[in-house]
């Protein structure tokens, strides 16, 4: 059973910028849950005993066939060579049709005191502790692509209640592409690798994904918010969630209310820059696998608290947009969060493919106090995600894999299939029966059955939509507005590298041709950069997704657009939570290096939980001036800045005459300045850092006095004193929880 907490809830208001300390979080947590103890059952541990065959047959020798003689052929008679290669014959699944590329995580979901009042979900009691598995995943791309591609981000959470499984299968972005769920294999298809030649891999900068949401201009508002930085986190740990759809909650009464779910990390919201994104590419596509990962094992456990908008049933039309139109969100200025409960994960996966791979997500896993509404594609995504998994596990039974197995007792007539694994007792596999005393029998609603909210349903059948839908850029538009200006710089330059890898002329011309119906500077930015003289006209109507025998007149979007206004908290960089805890920082050192700085440095950085490492030309290790030695973390040539959120170059002479000899160092440092990271320089190290700007092309003469401040994020104290060295680490660890100084100098300017 979910664990209650012996102390008291946190208060309801508890906000996502409240930092929670590393103690506080292991008091929250159980060591042991309900769930690890169910997997517990399925887990073996390697084994020191023989090697079998999987009937448990002792094996002699597993390194040669059997054969006819020492060199003869080998032998079809080999049963044990042809169990173990069937076996290895079939190890692979299909991938997911989407969502292919993921990473996963147990953990606990915690309520607050205060969701009762409108939901009689049993995990939402008061201090109430439920295991969860977390996925979090790419869209596009297949199962082996990059982790930071641009794209959009699932964050799918399994809640293992005691009446049954919960699935939130949400997204990093409140909105989606398109309003009818009978479009998602025309929008899947046109976004994914063309299909003539598998080209491009996991991005959207293709011809058929921009002719798509050109054509299906509500695509529009999910288009910007691709295109901003939400689509390259820096962290999975550094994300929002959010249900998209919204939701009915139901409370002990009966009564419904809307509901529109939000997680928030109380890392804060961080993301990368374009130019870093491609590069991780390249020298780590698994960064945000590892990074998840990495701060598991180490403890830093990253927390996301859950709130809800909460809309009266009375106020369902009270708004100028269509709560159940998927590519709307409703701002947090009309309707504010209320915190409920705080998910905290804390325990990696034992195998990659039984856990993470075998999950099976379904929004239709609900439980009693959690309804639908009639989103059209909430109600598509009803029936797709049992039936993926069929495809994808290969049985109805994929409810008995252990990760997907309820915690709640799965008691009733379904019987049999592929891989069954529960043996069912008794001539009784139907009801009513008497034959088994008329068991299982229907619980009932007070018993805690599930029932649906028995929402009045009239009118005719129809393949229609129905106009409150048709407004496709007024949020865009509110979106757009909400940026600050290095945001809205982002999104145009996102818009301008994803056109430029489109072949068709039109495409492009036509995705100028809406922008100018989100805004006017935004289309004419885009333009320019791909020699498009603005306005455009676009010639015929401007959503084509409209049904065949409708007047297409009456699916033009409504007049007031471009009129939005903007909702602060849209922006990611307007609401920065400053987070040193579990950032990476690049020490770059080599022999020779100065004593005084270097200990009191990295422990400084250490408490404050970010994760120092040392650079040097080569691997092993460095030795100080005073003969000191250290172990390296990484040599020059196997890392980049790009995987570093922040950059400390080490003073002693000989150390800075080594490392300035070093192209790759030179390169780290100007890398990290275009990426806005936090730079400093100690000793002679300042003058490494002048050094290399001055060869990117910066005039760190005749401006160093702004270039060299804490505004723009790059410290320098050429003195070593103790002083001067600890404030100088404290003004650099403000620097890294600032995440990035986006407001630098001559970005655009530096060469590299
Ligand atoms: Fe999904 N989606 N989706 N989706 N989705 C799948 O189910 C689908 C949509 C989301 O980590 C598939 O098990 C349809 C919105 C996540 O395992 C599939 C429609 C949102 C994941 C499927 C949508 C999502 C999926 C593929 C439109 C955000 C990964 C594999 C009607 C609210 C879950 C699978 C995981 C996965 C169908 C739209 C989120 C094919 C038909 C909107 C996070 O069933």
């Amino acid at each position: 059973m979910p664990q209650k907490k012996d102390s008291p809830a946190p208060a309801p208001n508890h906000s996502a910028k409240t930092k929670v300390s590393k103690a506080d979080k292991s008091s929250a947590i159980p060591e042991e849950n309900e769930k690890k103890a169910q997997l517990a059952g399925f887990t073996t541990q390697p084994d020191d005993g023989s090697l079998t065959s999987n009937q448990g047959v002792k094996i002699s020798d597993d390194q040669n066939t059997l054969k006819a003689g020492r060199r003869g052929p080998s032998l079809l008679e080999d049963h044990l060579f042809r169990e173990k290669l069937m076996h290895f014959d079939h190890e692979r699944i299909p991938e997911r049709v989407v969502h292919a590329r993921g990473s996963g995580a147990h953990g606990v979901f915690e309520a607050y005191d205060n969701a009762q009042s409108i939901c009689k979900a049993d995990f939402l009691k008061p201090g109430t502790v439920t295991p969860v598995f977390t996925r979090f995943s790419t869209v596009a791309g297949f199962r082996g692509s990059s982790d930071v591609a641009r794209d959009v981000r699932g964050f799918a959470v399994k809640f293992y209640t005691q009446e049954g499984i919960f699935d939130l299968v949400g997204n990093n972005m409140p909105v989606f592409f398109i309003q009818d769920g009978i479009k998602f294999p025309d929008f899947i298809h046109a976004v994914k690798p063309e299909p003539h030649n598998e080209i491009p891999q996991a991005q959207s900068a293709h011809d058929t994904f921009w002719d798509f949401v050109s054509l299906s201009t509500e695509a529009t508002h999910m288009v910007l918010w691709a295109m901003s930085d939400r689509a390259i986190p820096r962290s999975l740990r550094m994300m929002e969630g959010f249900g998209v759809h919204t939701f009915r909650m139901i409370d002990k009464k009966g009564t419904s209310r809307f509901v529109k779910f939000h997680w928030r990390p109380t890392l804060g919201t961080h993301s990368l820059i374009w130019d870093e994104a491609l590069k991780i590419s390249g020298k780590d596509p698994d960064f945000h696998r590892r990074d998840l990962w990495e701060a598991i094992e180490s403890g830093a456990y990253p927390e996301w608290e859950l709130s809800v908008q909460v809309i009266e049933e009375k106020d369902e039309f009270k708004f100028d947009f269509d709560l159940l139109d998927p590519t709307k969100l409703v701002p947090e200025e009309l309707v504010p969060l209320t915190p409920i409960g705080k998910m905290t994960l804390n325990r990696n996966p034992a195998n990659f493919f039984a856990e993470t791979e075998q999950v099976a997500f379904c929004i239709s896993h609900i439980v009693p106090g959690i309804d639908f509404t009639d989103d059209p594609l909430l109600q598509a995504r009803l029936f797709s995600y049992p039936d993926t998994q069929l495809s994808r596990l290969g049985s109805p039974n994929f409810h008995e894999i252990p990760i997907n197995k309820s915690l709640a007792p799965v008691v009733n007539n379904q019987r049999d299939g592929h891989m069954r694994q529960t043996i069912n007792t008794g001539a009784a596999s139907y009801e009513p029966n008497t034959v088994g005393g008329g068991c299982p029998f229907q619980a009932g609603v007070k018993m805690g059955g599930f029932a649906t909210y028995p929402q009045p349903v009239e009118g005719p059948k129809v393949r229609d939509r129905a106009e409150s839908f048709f407004d496709h850029f007024s949020q865009a538009t509110l979106f757009y507005n909400s940026q600050t200006e290095v945001e809205k710089k982002h999104i145009m330059q996102a818009i301008q590298f994803e056109l430029s890898h489109c072949n068709t002329p039109a495409i492009r011309e036509r995705v100028v041709g809406v922008l100018e119906h989100v805004d006017k500077g935004l289309a004419k930015g885009v333009g320019d950069a791909l020699g498009i003289k603005t306005p455009v006209k676009i010639d015929g109507p401007l959503n084509q997704l409209v049904p065949a025998d409708i007047a297409k007149e009456k699916y033009q979007p409504s007049k007031n657009i471009g009129h939005g206004k903007s909702s602060p908290a849209l922006s990611i960089i307007g609401n920065l939570i400053p987070a040193v805890e579990t950032r990476k920082v690049a020490v770059l050192i080599a022999d020779g290096y100065a004593d005084e700085t270097v200990d009191p440095l990295l422990k400084a950085l250490t408490d404050k939980g970010a994760i120092p490492q040392l650079i040097a030309p080569l691997g092993g290790t460095v030795k100080s001036a005073g003969g000191k030695e250290l172990a390296v973390d990484f040599g020059l040539n196997s890392v980049g800045s790009v995987l570093f959120d922040a950059v400390y170059v080490v003073g002693g002479k000989k150390a800075v005459d080594t490392l300035s000899k070093q192209a790759p160092a030179v390169l780290f440092v100007n890398e990290a300045y275009k990426h806005c990271k936090a730079i400093a320089a100690s000793g002679e190290g300042c003058d490494f850092v002048k050094n290399a700007l001055a060869k990117a092309g910066l005039d760190v003469k005749g401006e160093s006095a702004d270039l060299f401040s804490a505004k723009n994020g790059v410290l320098l104290s050429a003195a070593e004193s103790k002083k001067d060295s600890t404030s100088l680490t404290e003004d650099f660890i403000d620097a890294i929880g600032n995440h990035r100084a986006w407001d630098r100098l001559h970005i655009d300017d530096i060469a590299v």
